[in-house]
């Protein structure tokens, strides 16, 4: 962190009155207004150079009810993008149903519309899955995460899913693939996933461009009524210990997480595997794309379903 000195008022580095925030990394500060147009700048500069979508195109947002992702439903909106929230309640508890209470309020109090999906009305609320199963939580919600995103997309025509993904999310994430150098995960590790199949939808984070920091402050300065606990299954998850340990670095360095992300995405990853991406099949049970035979949420959906009959599942779900 830059030191500021006794008495010293920062001045925002736009229009010279007085700074709300200092942002280190960029060596700048900034009043209440230039901050928000700074932030919706950077959102409008990570969809136009990443060819996210276009002002034509109908938006999926996937709003969990914390501050990215509101944050993410509301500059869109401001941009004068066509959005609809997607809410998947999830069935981790009293967690879940403030998720869902936030959401459905900042959508009401907008006017915007919201699709919701009911993990425990479908037979797969991640407290049942996980006590079924006995599979890390955060597993099981991925793969169930990934499907109700291209099924509701599918399904209702749109062709594009934004996820609210900070700068801080893609850091501790790339940080964690290159300590397992696992190639897979680092060539699909992208602001845009393009279509590689029929059926799925583009994935894009707008928001990679920011960091957490900037969205906390976004979603404050904006009055955005969000979810400030974590999901309980978060504790201990080691995406934490490495936003930890790039948080350390960033204070030392600031600009670190900035660097480590936006130069893979602009130099290293496509240098890394141009080209080498290989195109899912169709899962033979649901239709949606899939690695394998069957993919990986219907394996799940055969543990489960096993498990509460007291038998083997049928499809294996390693893969
Ligand atoms: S919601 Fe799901 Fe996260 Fe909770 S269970 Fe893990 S993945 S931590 S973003
Ligand atoms: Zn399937």
């Amino acid at each position: 962190m830059s030191a500021t000195r006794p008495g010293h008022k920062p001045k925002c580095k736009r229009c010279r009155n007085p700074a709300v925030v200092q942002l280190h990394s960029h060596h700048t500060a900034f009043c209440r207004d230039c901050f928000l147009l700074y932030f919706q700048r950077q959102v409008q500069r990570a969809i136009d150079g990443e060819r996210m979508f276009s002002r034509e195109e109908p938006v999926l947002v996937a709003v969990s009810g914390g501050k990215d992702s509101l944050a993410l439903w509301d500059v869109l909106q401001l941009l004068g993008y066509r959005t609809t929230g997607l809410h998947l309640n999830l069935g981790i508890g009293a967690y879940s149903v403030l998720s869902r209470t936030k959401t459905e309020a900042f959508a009401r109090e907008r006017g915007l519309p919201l699709l919701q999906v009911d993990f425990g009305a479908e037979g797969h609320a991640i407290a049942d899955v996980v006590g079924l199963t006995r599979r890390p939580a955060c597993s099981a919600c991925g793969t169930a995460k990934r499907h109700h995103f291209d099924r509701i997309a599918m399904e209702h025509g749109f062709p594009v899913v934004a996820t609210g993904h900070n700068l801080d999310d893609e850091a501790a994430r790339l940080l964690g693939n290159v300590l397992r150098w696992d190639m897979n995960y680092l060539a699909r590790q992208s602001p845009v996933l393009a279509p590689s199949h029929e059926k799925f939808a583009r994935k894009v984070k707008p928001l990679f461009r920011l960091s957490e920091y900037e969205t906390a402050v976004y979603a404050f300065l904006r009055r955005i009524d969000y979810v400030i606990e974590e999901c309980p299954n978060a504790a201990g998850a080691s995406q934490l210990l490495y936003k930890d340990v790039l948080q350390r670095l960033e204070a030392e360095m600031p600009g670190t997480k900035q660097n480590f992300v936006l130069e893979f995405y602009r130099r290293a990853r496509s240098q890394l595997f141009a080209g080498n991406l290989e195109a899912p099949t169709t899962c033979s049970r649901c239709g949606l794309p899939s690695h394998r035979p069957v993919c990986r949420f219907c394996s799940l959906l055969d543990e489960v379903a096993a498990k509460r009959q007291g038998v083997r599942p049928l499809a294996q779900t390693s893969s």
